[in-house]
């Protein structure tokens, strides 16, 4: 059955940690973090129609919602809980995710790292930038790239792996499609699971996944990585990449993922044009609906460079660290960067602006 109501958190503020406020003048927690969201953007769909208005808490929870009032009230709770800890790190402050892509034809480092050796020094580089959590990648997923086969990737992504887990204590999580780079990768000691399509690609992947009892991040995409961006079709992008999410939250939870184990991204530049792409990102809070932290990954992608007319990928740090900000400010709680410095410090600023708290450390 399609959801028939959607509830997007807006009007956030600084809320001072575990103080017991009146939620409907002061605002609600949004995930046991110190962001408080003071209205809602309540969103329903009928077939083809979409309706949106914007209002406070105080008439949300005045307003009689019919037959919406137990899927309303479940979104609520669904972004009020807290988030509990991503293999011990917590994820009530914004968390920062480095790419380290292991391939010859990366988009952005161009081959650079090359060599084993060059791809842990550049891991071990981002964590001590700041990086929580190291992304190690040895298929390319952007639009445009072609499948790598399952054993050209192993031998890519496993010698890093095993020499970086000897070296560090941050969070690896491994960036692939398959069953086999999964299992082999857990058994290397990575930490995290993360999928570019949501466990669907590989028929073995979510039970191969369940079984390693790793978190899983599930990415929202429209099709394979080689076309999907040449005819993405939506009815409503925003609502079917929740739709989609929500979904594959239930497939995990059907195949022994518990919630507390999975994280979602909607996806950036995955089967969406540009207008798709801005609407994701301008609704962002509208998937801590689905009850899970969220994670965006907008890094020196394309839609930077259609914005801003800035062709070369290298020259989008200023637009990524928007868009990173941006997510943040609704309370995303990883997002995924190739420039950890350069993030930290603008989440450093923006936290300490915000908070009026210069200890803010992220
Ligand atoms: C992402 C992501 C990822 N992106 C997660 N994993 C890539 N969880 C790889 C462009 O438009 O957002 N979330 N793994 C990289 N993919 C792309 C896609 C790179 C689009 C560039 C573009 O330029």
């Amino acid at each position: 059955m399609r959801r028939s109501i959607y509830l997007r958190p807006i009007g956030f503020v600084p809320r001072p940690a575990g103080e017991d406020l009146d939620e409907t003048s002061m605002g609600v927690s949004l995930a046991g973090s110190n962001l408080a969201f003071t209205g809602l953007e309540v969103i329903e769909r009928y077939g083809k129609s979409v309706e949106r208005q914007c209002i406070a808490l105080s008439e949300f929870f005045e307003r009689d919602w019919g037959r919406h009032t137990m899927p309303a009230s479940d979104l609520l709770e669904a972004m009020r809980e807290p988030r509990g800890r991503l293999k011990g790190v917590s994820l009530d402050r914004p968390r920062i995710m480095g790419i380290v892509n292991v391939t010859p034809d990366s988009f952005s480092d161009g081959g650079k790292l090359g060599s084993v050796q060059a791809a842990v020094a550049h891991a071990l580089e981002l964590e001590a930038m700041g990086a929580d959590i190291l992304d190690i990648g040895g298929e390319s997923t952007r639009p445009g790239a072609a499948l790598v086969p399952v054993e050209e990737e192993l031998s890519r992504v496993l010698p890093v792996l095993k020499a970086l887990r000897e070296k560090t204590d941050a969070l690896i999580s491994i960036d692939t499609r398959k069953a086999p780079v999964m299992a082999a990768a857990a058994e290397a000691g990575v930490d995290i699971i993360n999928d570019v399509s949501a466990l669907t690609f590989d028929p073995d992947a979510l039970k191969v996944a369940a079984e390693t009892r790793l978190p899983v991040m599930l990415m929202h995409a429209q099709g394979d990585p080689e076309t999907m961006n040449d005819e993405p079709v939506y009815q409503d992008v925003v609502l079917d990449v929740f739709d989609f999410l929500e979904k594959r939250i239930f497939a995990c939870e059907a195949a022994g993922i518990p919630k507390s184990r999975i994280i979602a991204d909607p996806g950036i530049g995955f089967g969406k044009h540009l207008h798709h792409n801005i609407a994701v990102l301008a609704s962002m809070s509208l998937y801590h609906g689905l009850g899970v932290p969220l994670l965006l990954g907008a890094s020196r992608k394309k839609l930077i460079g259609q914005l801003c007319n800035v062709e070369l990928a290298t020259e989008r740090v200023p637009g990524s660290i928007a868009a990173a900000l941006s997510s943040i400010s609704q309370g995303v709680q990883i997002v995924r960067v190739h420039d950890v410095s350069e993030t930290k410090q603008a989440i450093c600023v923006w936290q300490a602006a915000l908070f009026g708290d210069e200890d803010a450390v992220i």
